[in-house]
């Protein structure tokens, strides 16, 4: 099914850029956008290996007739790529997804987190500013996260201070200023979106929902034996990626840039996501999961719960996906890829455990 755009300036079908598209949210916008007639471009790093393995179902080869998705290698820390991506794409709407997104590495590589996510940014409203000269009606969404706001109690809404508690979050910070700033001084068309969590099947396999639902799985099979977490108590409002990139474009389709909330208001304890996974899978975590302090950040966010009132009156958006749907929709397809690990370990295959040193 295809729908276009309703934009009165846009007779032909328009065109995103999307930066981060390798990403989990990369990917799902991505073929929301495909699926609406867009051309879609994205920003791929790099690698010695290949990165686009979430956008396999979308790709087909630009040898081919009638390609939409195209990829073009640069960086968010290479602001001359990015004016040059722009002016050879001449995109309608900009996505700003690239990040170094996992909040516990950015205590690491807390210069790198600031380059990519802070700086990163500036470079991509630098290049969208020079770009606005040729097309003014270029629209740019930034990736903002309810990390933001960090120690500052819930429920939290466009109204809620930010006191962010990490390198990344305060990198996220002032993307949002940035961004804020852009929009203020040179009336460009830039939207801020303060995502809450969410998650999918395709989501890290780093990021605590995946990590339990990945181990969960395999130890149900026999493919593991511990899962070792750090802080069980953190509560977070998790909802499902898929939702969350439809709010994205909603965001861009409005007459005017505006800043967002999008939550779906209800809070659970890691603890909690936990319990829930492990009745999916019919096994007692309590038997397999250990402490380890590797996974603990120096200033931890205790609690999250996202007041998503505005987009809901101002976009017409509402989650869909309920908690205990995507916790099940995530057992299931890890149950899936657990299925394969066991069927090559019993045709002698060596089958590795992934990420064990990984936060
Ligand atoms: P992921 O970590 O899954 O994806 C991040 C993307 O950014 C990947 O495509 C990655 O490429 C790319 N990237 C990282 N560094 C660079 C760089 N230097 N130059 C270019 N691209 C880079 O994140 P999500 O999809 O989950 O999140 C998307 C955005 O939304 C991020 O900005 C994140 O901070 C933000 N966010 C996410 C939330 C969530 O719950 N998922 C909530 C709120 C905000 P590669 O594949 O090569 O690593
Ligand atoms: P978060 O997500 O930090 O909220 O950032 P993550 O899943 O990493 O952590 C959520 C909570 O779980 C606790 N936790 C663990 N976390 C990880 N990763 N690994 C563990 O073993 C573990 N044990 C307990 C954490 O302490 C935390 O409290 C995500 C990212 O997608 C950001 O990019 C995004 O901006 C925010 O969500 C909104």
């Amino acid at each position: 099914m295809t729908e276009t755009t309703n934009r009165p300036d846009q007779p032909s079908p328009p065109k995103a850029l999307i930066t981060g598209i390798t990403g989990q949210d990369g990917s799902f916008l991505a073929e929301f956008l495909l699926n609406r007639g867009y051309e879609v471009h994205g920003i791929v790093r790099r690698a010695s290996t290949f990165t686009t393995e979430r956008l396999d179902h979308i790709y087909v080869d630009p040898h081919g007739q009638g390609v939409r998705l195209f990829l073009h290698y640069g960086d968010i820390t290479d602001g001359a790529g990015l004016h040059r991506i722009l002016a050879e794409v001449a995109p309608d709407e900009i996505y700003n997804l690239a990040a170094q997104s996992h909040v516990r590495v950015s205590f690491d590589q807390a210069e790198y987190t600031a380059d990519a996510v802070a700086t990163g940014t500036l470079r991509l409203l630098e290049a969208m500013r020079e770009f606005a000269l040729i097309k003014k009606n270029v629209r740019l969404y930034q990736a903002g996260s309810s990390e933001m706001f960090g120690a500052a109690p819930p429920p939290q809404s466009e109204h809620t201070p930010f006191y962010p508690r990490s390198p990344y979050a305060v990198s996220k910070v002032a993307a949002h200023w940035y961004a804020t700033n852009y929009r203020e001084a040179y009336g460009l068309h830039v939207t801020n979106g303060i995502l809450f969590n969410h998650e999918s099947p395709s989501r890290g396999e780093t990021f605590v929902t995946r990590k339990i639902t990945r181990a969960l799985t395999r130890i149900k099979l026999g493919l593991q034996n511990k899962l070792y977490l750090g802080n069980l108590e953190a509560e977070r409002d998790w909802g499902y990626a898929g939702d969350y990139v439809e709010a994205m474009w909603l965001m861009l389709q409005q007459p005017a840039p505006d800043d967002y909330i999008v939550a779906t208001g209800e809070s659970h304890s890691v603890q909690e996501f936990l319990d829930l996974a492990a009745s999916y899978c019919d096994v007692d975590w309590k038997k397999f999961v250990e402490k380890d302090h590797r996974y603990l950040r120096p200033t931890e966010v205790n609690c999250l719960c996202g007041d998503a009132s505005k987009a809901r009156k101002k976009l017409g958006w509402t989650p869909k996906v309920t908690f205990p749907q995507l916790v099940k929709m995530m057992v299931e397809h890890d149950l899936e890829l657990a299925e394969q690990e066991r069927t090559l370990a019993r045709a002698g295959h060596q089958v590795v455990q992934r990420g064990s040193s990984q936060r």
